[in-house]
C-alpha cells in the first residue's frame, strides 16, 4: 500500500478521496488554490498545499506545480478524482515518470478509451453492440454525407475527443448534417485540439445506462450494476439511479456481461464505465467509457455496499479485488440527486457566493456527500456542484419517499441551488412510474407552484 496519496482535485471528491485514505490507514496529501483555502478538503487531509491563484489553470490543472506538490510532500500516488486531469493520458505519463502511481488506467487505456472512434472499433471487436454508425473519423464531406444517408437519420454527429455529449449535434437530413459539420469539426478542434467526428444514429427515446467496471492488475474484471443517468441538463446529469427501471434481469445479466467482455478486451484496471444506450425494445449500444470515478458512484456504493474509491486505491496498489466471485445481487434501491449551486428559476444559471445557513438532511437511507457548509463561499471558478444527496431504500418508492423528505429538510440558503427543481421532479407522475429517457427534461414541464423556468432545460 502508499506511504501518502496526492489528490489532484477540490470540493467533494476530494473529500470523498480522503475518506477512502482513512479506510485504508494511508495519510493523504491536499493540494490547493488560494480560493480554496477555506474549502474542507484542505481541512481534512493529513496536509495541505497552496500550489497557485484560483484559475484551474494555474492550480487544479497545472501538471508541474501537482507533480512538485507531490515531491515536496513525498507522495507516491495520486488520485485525480473526476473532472480536471482524471482522464489526461500525458499526465498520466508525467506521474509515472516521476515515479508516482496514477491511480487509474494505463495512459495507453487512457487514450485508447478517450478516442471514442477506437472505443466503438474496440467494443465491436469484442462482440459488444454499438450504437449504428462510423467506425473511422470522417473525413470529407461528402463521403459523410453518404455514410449518414445509409446509418438512416436522425444521426447524431460526435467529436472523437469529446465524449459527454461536448460537441455534439444532431442532424435530421442531409441538409443540417451538412450544415453542421464544418462547426462541429471547428468546435472540436477548438475544444478538444482535434477536429475530428464521427457519426452514430440518434436513439431517439433511449435510456441512458452504465455500468460501473472494476478491474485489478491480475486480469479479474467485473462489473458492480448499472445506473440509469437519463435526466441531464445540456448533457449534465442531474438525476442518478440505480438499479435502473428499464431493466430487467435478463437484460442486466446480458449488459453486465457485455460490459465485462469489452473492458477484458480493453485489458482494464481500475474504476471504469461503460455507457450504453437501450431502447425501447430492449435492445443496448455501446456508446463510450469513461476511465474515472464518476460523480455518480455513490448510488452503485449504497446498493452494492462497496467502497469503490478504496477499490479503485487498492487496485492501483496493486491488491486483487476484495469482491467475491460471483454475480453481483444489487440489494434494494438508490437515487442520487445533483445540488448545484444553479438557480433553476432562471434557466440553471450559476449562483456563486456566500452560504448563510447549510442545514443537511438525515436520517435512514440519507446519505450527502458535500464540501459546503454554513459560512462557506461558493467559488465562480470551478464546476457547480456543492452537494449530492443520494437516498436508498428498500425499493424505488421508499427511497423516493426518503428523498422528498430529505430535499424538504435539506436548507441551503445564501445562494440559488437544483433543490426546488428535484422537489418538483418528485412530483411528476412519469419520474414517479420511472417512466423516463433521455428526452424527458425537453418535456419536463414542472407544475406552476415551484414557478420554476426550465426554458432552455432541454439538451443543447
Ligand atoms: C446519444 C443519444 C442518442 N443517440 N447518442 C451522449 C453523451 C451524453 N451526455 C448524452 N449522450 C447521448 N448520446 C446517440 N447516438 C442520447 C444521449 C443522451 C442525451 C441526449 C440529449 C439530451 C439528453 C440526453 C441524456 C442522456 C443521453
Amino acid at each position: 500500500m502508499f506511504d501518502k496519496i496526492l489528490i489532484a482535485n477540490r470540493g467533494e471528491i476530494a473529500l470523498r478521496v480522503i475518506r477512502a485514505c482513512r479506510a485504508l490507514g494511508v495519510p493523504s496529501v491536499a493540494v490547493h488554490s488560494e480560493a480554496d483555502a477555506d474549502a474542507l478538503h484542505v481541512r481534512f487531509a493529513d496536509e495541505a498545499i497552496c500550489i497557485g491563484p484560483a484559475a484551474a489553470s494555474e492550480s487544479y490543472l497545472n501538471v508541474p506545480r501537482i507533480i512538485a506538490a507531490a515531491e515536496i510532500s513525498g507522495a507516491d500516488a495520486v488520485h485525480p478524482g473526476y473532472g480536471f486531469l482524471a482522464e489526461n493520458a500525458e499526465f498520466a505519463e508525467i506521474c509515472a515518470e516521476s515515479g508516482l502511481t496514477f491511480v487509474g488506467p494505463s495512459p495507453e487505456v487512457i487514450r485508447r478509451m478517450g478516442d471514442k472512434a477506437e472505443a466503438r472499433r474496440v467494443m465491436a471487436e469484442a462482440g459488444v453492440p454499438v450504437v449504428p454508425g462510423s467506425h473511422e473519423p470522417l473525413e470529407k464531406e461528402r463521403r459523410a454525407v453518404s455514410l449518414a444517408r445509409s446509418i438512416g437519420y436522425p444521426v447524431m454527429l460526435k467529436a472523437v475527443a469529446g465524449g459527454g455529449g461536448r460537441g455534439m449535434r444532431m442532424a435530421r437530413s442531409d441538409e443540417e448534417f451538412r450544415r453542421h459539420f464544418g462547426p462541429a469539426r471547428r468546435e472540436a478542434e477548438q475544444a478538444f485540439g482535434d477536429g475530428r467526428l464521427y457519426v452514430e444514429r440518434y436513439l431517439e427515446s433511449a435510456r441512458h445506462v452504465e455500468f460501473q467496471i472494476l478491474g485489478d492488475r491480475h486480469g479479474r474484471v467485473l462489473h458492480l450494476g448499472e445506473r440509469d443517468c437519463s435526466i441531464q441538463r445540456r448533457h449534465q446529469k442531474l438525476v442518478e439511479e440505480s438499479p435502473s427501471p428499464g431493466l430487467d434481469a435478463s437484460l442486466r445479466e446480458r449488459m453486465g456481461t457485455a460490459a465485462v467482455r469489452g473492458a477484458q478486451r480493453v485489458g482494464y484496471v481500475g474504476a471504469g464505465t461503460v455507457e450504453c444506450l437501450v431502447d425501447p425494445t430492449g435492445a443496448f449500444y455501446f456508446m463510450e467509457m469513461n476511465t474515472r470515478i464518476q460523480v455518480e458512484h455513490p448510488v452503485t456504493e449504497e446498493v452494492t455496499g462497496f467502497d469503490i474509491v478504496r477499490e479503485q486505491i487498492r487496485i492501483a496498489a496493486g491488491e486483487p479485488l476484495h469482491i467475491p466471485d460471483k454475480p453481483i445481487r444489487l440489494r434494494g434501491h438508490a437515487i442520487e440527486f445533483r445540488i448545484n449551486a444553479e438557480d433553476p428559476a432562471r434557466g440553471f444559471l450559476p449562483s456563486p457566493g456566500r452560504i448563510v445557513t447549510f442545514h443537511v438532511p438525515g436520517g435512514p437511507g440519507v446519505r450527502v456527500d458535500t464540501h459546503a457548509y454554513a459560512g462557506y463561499t461558493i467559488p465562480p471558478h470551478y464546476d457547480s456542484l456543492i452537494a449530492k444527496l443520494i437516498c436508498r431504500g428498500a425499493d424505488r418508492d421508499e427511497a423516493l419517499g426518503r428523498a422528498r423528505a430529505a430535499l424538504d429538510e435539506f436548507v441551503v440558503e445564501g445562494i440559488r441551488t437544483t433543490i426546488p427543481f428535484h422537489q418538483a421532479l418528485l412530483r411528476d407522475r412519469r419520474f414517479l412510474a420511472g417512466a423516463v429517457d433521455t428526452r424527458f427534461l425537453e418535456s419536463f414541464t414542472p407544475d406552476t407552484a415551484t414557478g420554476l423556468l426550465l426554458a432552455g432545460a432541454a439538451g443543447s
